[in-house]
């Protein structure tokens, strides 16, 4: 009975959605969207190698994805997270043991290895292991943690062989917190970008950033394409977005006393500062084409849709497209968005196991590009 209603309920939302009335919307500049590889082909590799860059790139992606943090003595390399833990085997080397501690990061009390007490020679002893615990672990302790020049260096081999342009989209991490260590990002980004030749709007390349007061500054110091990072908590239960600490904020909002966040940088006027200084709009996308839970049954509590007893995003079905991408491109921004990923579990129902379905009902927004730790897929479906 309850799998009946479900799959009416699921039928009901496709036609809404892929039916007849639903256009097919232009990106901002009228080309295809671009498919960024999420830290590297992550879904396949552990993120954040040369490897994992490469079979991105032979995979189709259009650009790849470097997060930046920084070791001690001011190399750029490319991490998540200043926390080492979670992507390499730091937590395995008991030389390596007294070098954890507790830094406090965007406010929040963290106890990890930091690259930032690392020198780049350090670093480079360190071997990457893939994120999470349910993707293949095979690799792991195989590949090192590269610099953003290893990486330039790579793009720019391949970009050549392959003759087609491939692009990097640096993500600045916690600018903030970078500052404060004495190890700003911003400058030593500038330098290397200057050196590799890419200087203005035409170069490929975006540097992206959840905060603000960075992104104004690089707006200042190169020309090439700022993305404006929008980040939330969560989605409630009937699609709406959920702001708290860290996740409600720019960092640096906080710091200054900026009450604003990320949703009321969404508004005509959020919208047109942030013009002011990027180019681009990188909202999560539930701020673009959110989710909500069903309750068919009417008994008060959501509809378990897959049957498996368990409540999760797999039992959520999409709702009404916001208005961000029009909005923005009414501001003249384009719009990226993430992170999409082929699991099952990180599926909406309504795209019944299909990550096609997905890429599909967002290309169909006029969305300008999107971050998949599957690109391969990303480019399939476009
Ligand atoms: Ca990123
Ligand atoms: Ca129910
Ligand atoms: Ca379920």
């Amino acid at each position: 009975m309850k799998r009946i209603i479900s799959t009416e309920a699921v039928a009901f939302t496709l036609a809404a959605l892929f039916g007849p009335a639903t256009a097919q919307e232009k990106t901002l500049t009228g080309e295809r969207p671009l498919v960024v590889a999420h830290r590297g082909a992550s879904g396949y590799l552990p993120e954040h190698t040369l490897e994992a860059y490469k079979l991105a790139v032979q995979m189709g992606a259009d650009f790849i994805e470097p997060d930046l943090v920084s070791t001690k003595d001011g190399v750029l390399i490319a991490r998540h997270e200043p926390m080492l833990s979670g992507t390499t085997d730091v937590a395995d080397r008991p030389e390596l043991a007294s070098r954890k501690t507790t830094r406090k990061i965007d406010g929040v009390d963290t106890t990890d290895w930091f690259a930032g007490d690392f020198t780049l020679a350090e670093i480079k002893q360190l071997r990457a292991k893939q994120a999470m615990a349910d993707r293949d672990q095979s690799k792991n302790g195989q590949f090192q943690i590269p610099t953003l020049q290893e990486i330039i260096d790579v793009v720019k081999v391949e970009s050549s062989t392959r003759g087609r342009t491939i692009g990097v989209a640096p993500e600045t991490k916690h600018p903030t917190f970078h500052a404060a260590l004495g190890l700003p990002l911003e400058d030593r980004l500038v330098d290397i970008l200057r050196a590799a030749g890419w200087t203005d709007k035409s170069s490929p390349v975006v540097i992206q950033s959840f905060e603000v007061a960075n992104l104004k500054y690089l707006n200042t110091r190169i020309d090439v394409k700022l993305a404006q990072l929008l980040d939330a908590e969560d989605v409630d239960k009937d699609g709406n977005i959920v702001l708290s600490a860290p996740y409600a904020q720019p960092y640096d909002f906080v710091v200054v006393g900026d009450k604003r966040t990320y949703k009321d940088l969404l508004t005509k006027e959020g919208l047109a500062e942030i013009k002011t200084y990027a180019d681009i709009l990188a909202p999560w996308k539930p701020y673009v084409l959110p989710t909500k839970q069903v309750d068919q049954n009417s008994d008060g509590k959501p509809d378990d849709l897959n049957g498996d007893g368990e409540i999760d995003g797999q039992d959520r079905v999409v709702a009404a497209p916001s208005s961000v991408v029009k909005d923005a491109h009414a501001a003249g921004l384009q719009v990226v968005t993430w992170t999409f990923r082929s699991e099952p579990k990180h599926l909406a129902s309504t795209f019944k196991g299909d990550p096609a379905a997905e890429y599909k009902a967002f290309y169909a927004l006029g969305v300008d590009g999107l971050f998949s730790d599957f690109p391969d897929a990303a480019v399939k479906a476009r």
